[in-house]
């Protein structure tokens, strides 16, 4: 959904809010390798109009420094672990930094072998996922990508919260286009959205999530004040959600989104949890042909009726953005020179 945020949109360009980004977190206590990495990812979202996950994240990231839950600082230990397999402890710091670690290993592997796994454990991850798969489609990989959160949505024919919003991201490249992306939550919602619709004072679509009671409600805060998320699709997206959890938790070491506890760290929000990113090099069995069989598939749905593919929202909001600078609001902007201190 990713409504954007209420106020006067500004338009300022990417680098210089790249900048900002990176030296509020660098002001609370990240090094500067981490800050850079986080900066330009939340930079990225926001400048793509993927607002739950945009400059709108940066009070929780900070408050979750401060509160000693996270390590800004962290230094990712990366493992080696086979032919196919990578594997990095983030040593609880950011998932993001631990990736970056891990990356140049990872597509060597990728290239070598066809395929190859990257099992993240002991990691944060509080940003929207695409970012972390575009960039191998835009090198010729594929490339898909879990991530588990913290309980907030009740798996389908249960009665309690137990899975994250946990979402899926997929890019594959497409021939003289941009990449094929899709990245969602396998929540009927992202809770960042939840968010946001309850700070706007908006009602939700039905079937979003249940309050403290189990009843469903379309009243945001009922969802965020013990109430929960439900799963998107019924007992398939919970299907979904329940492989997320294998993949990102129990496959790389991980917390499951029930298993961790930051009652002693309050101002904390971000998930300590896992993630897993596979990446296949099509080139091993198509060669050049793969794209072209993508740009085929896009074409044919374009015919068949189809206006809107995941990700060309996010595009054309990059290309304005390029054009005339990232929106963001008054508000926002004087929230973040806030953060700076
Ligand atoms: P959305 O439902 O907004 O979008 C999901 C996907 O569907 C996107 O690829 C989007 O493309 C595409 N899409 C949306 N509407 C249409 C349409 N009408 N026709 C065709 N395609 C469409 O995403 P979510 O709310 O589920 O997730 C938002 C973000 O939250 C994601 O980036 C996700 O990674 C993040 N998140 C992060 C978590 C974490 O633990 N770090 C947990 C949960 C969510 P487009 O982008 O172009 O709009
Ligand atoms: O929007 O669901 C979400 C989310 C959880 C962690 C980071 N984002």
């Amino acid at each position: 959904m990713s409504a954007p945020s209420t106020g006067t949109d500004v338009r300022v360009p990417f680098t210089e809010l790249q900048d900002l980004l990176q030296a509020i977190f660098q002001r609370h206590g990240c090094s500067e390798r981490v800050a850079r990495v986080l900066a330009h990812n939340c930079a990225s979202a926001q400048r793509d109009g993927a607002h739950s996950h945009g400059v709108f994240r940066m009070p929780g990231y900070v408050s979750t420094l401060a509160s000693g839950w996270v390590d800004g600082q962290a230094t990712p230990e990366v493992s080696d672990v086979a032919p196919g397999y990578v594997s990095v402890d983030a040593a609880g710091g950011f998932a993001q930094p631990a990736l970056a670690a891990a990356r140049e290993l990872l597509v060597a592997k990728a290239r070598t072998a066809g395929i190859a796994v990257l099992a993240i454990h002991n990691s944060h991850h509080f940003a929207a996922l695409w970012p972390d798969v575009e960039p191998f489609a835009d090198e010729g990989l594929v490339a898909l990508s879990v991530v588990n959160s913290m309980t907030c949505v009740v798996p389908h024919g249960a009665r309690q919260p137990l899975f994250g919003t946990n979402p899926i991201a997929f890019a594959a490249p497409c021939a003289e286009h941009d990449p094929i992306v899709f990245d969602m939550a396998t929540s009927a919602m992202a809770h960042g959205d939840v968010q946001i619709a309850a700070r706007a004072g908006q009602q939700l679509p039905e079937g979003m999530g249940v309050d403290a009671s189990g009843e469903p409600t379309t009243e945001p805060k009922a969802i965020l004040e013990g109430g929960a998320l439900l799963p998107f699709g019924g007992h398939k997206g919970s299907a979904l959600s329940m492989m997320v959890e294998l993949l990102a938790a129990a496959l790389t070491g991980g917390n499951f989104s029930w298993e961790f506890d930051w009652s002693g760290h309050p101002g904390a929000k971000t998930p300590w949890t896992g993630q897993v990113i596979i990446v296949i090099d099509p080139s091993k069995t198509e060669g050049e042909r793969f794209a072209q069989r993508s740009r085929e598939l896009v074409e044919q749905m374009k015919h068949a009726g189809l206006t809107r593919m995941p990700g060309e929202r996010r595009y054309r909001e990059r290309e304005v953005a390029e054009e005339e600078g990232v929106a963001v609001t008054e508000q926002e902007l004087q929230s973040l020179r806030e953060l700076l201190g």
